[in-house]
């Protein structure tokens, strides 16, 4: 059985299990935290060096980490990574956005607004860059969402599932989506289809 090492409430956490449940592959999860020093512990570091989650345990007893290559693992030769070539290096495209543009800020700042135990980092100067960062990735999105119903190619992708993740849990971070009506309508049309499930979901 797969099994993935997560943090229910982190959305990196949550792409790993969305992608799961849009391919209908069962999987357990385990419970490991900063919080209470697990990610630290060495019988977790043996799973992943670079002690973070999500970690996966492959079926053959490998294990995989970092949110976007744990996706692209699982949705190679499904419906979830585009076929054509172009398309599939568009989704490659949002992923590395995902990364470099969008979750630095996004996450970031929600980390630094929701956890008690961040808020000495919540300085104004880096709150307001973070602010002004994440607006613009959100800028970045609306731009395609505003004209087209998916992030990569014509079709529901591994970039949507990974995008979906932490901009609708934007406004726990202090970003207001109600400028974005594309990026709106497209967190529905994510929200709605059949496999969808919400971060809450065990
Ligand atoms: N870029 C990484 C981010 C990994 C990361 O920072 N994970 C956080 C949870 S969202 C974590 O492991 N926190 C616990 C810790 O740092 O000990 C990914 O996409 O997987």
């Amino acid at each position: 059985m797969l099994t993935l090492y997560q943090q229910q409430d982190s959305g990196n956490c949550y792409k790993v299990r969305l992608v799961l449940k849009h391919l209908r592959r069962p999987f357990r999860t385990v419970a490991v935290s900063s919080l209470d020093g697990s990610t630290r512990r060495p019988e977790f570091l043996a799973k992943n060096p670079i002690g973070k989650l999500p970690t996966i345990r492959l079926d053959d007893g490998r294990f995989l980490a970092k949110s976007n290559a744990i996706l692209l693992y699982f949705a190679t030769a499904t419906p979830l990574l585009p076929a054509d070539a172009y398309d599939r290096a568009k989704a490659y495209e949002w992923l590395f956005f995902e990364q470099y543009s969008h979750e630095p800020a996004i996450a970031v700042r929600r980390a630094l607004s929701v956890y008690p135990e961040r808020r000495a980092d919540a300085t104004g100067a880096r709150m307001a860059q973070l602010l002004e960062a994440g607006n613009r990735a959100l800028a970045v999105m609306e731009t395609r969402l505003g004209a087209a119903d998916w992030l990569a190619g014509e079709a529901f992708s591994v970039a949507d599932i990974s995008l979906y993740a932490y901009t609708h849990m934007a406004d726990q971070g202090g970003y207001d989506l109600a400028g974005f009506p594309g990026i709106g309508r497209w967190l529905r049309r994510v929200a709605s289809l059949q496999g969808h499930v919400s971060i809450d979901a065990v």
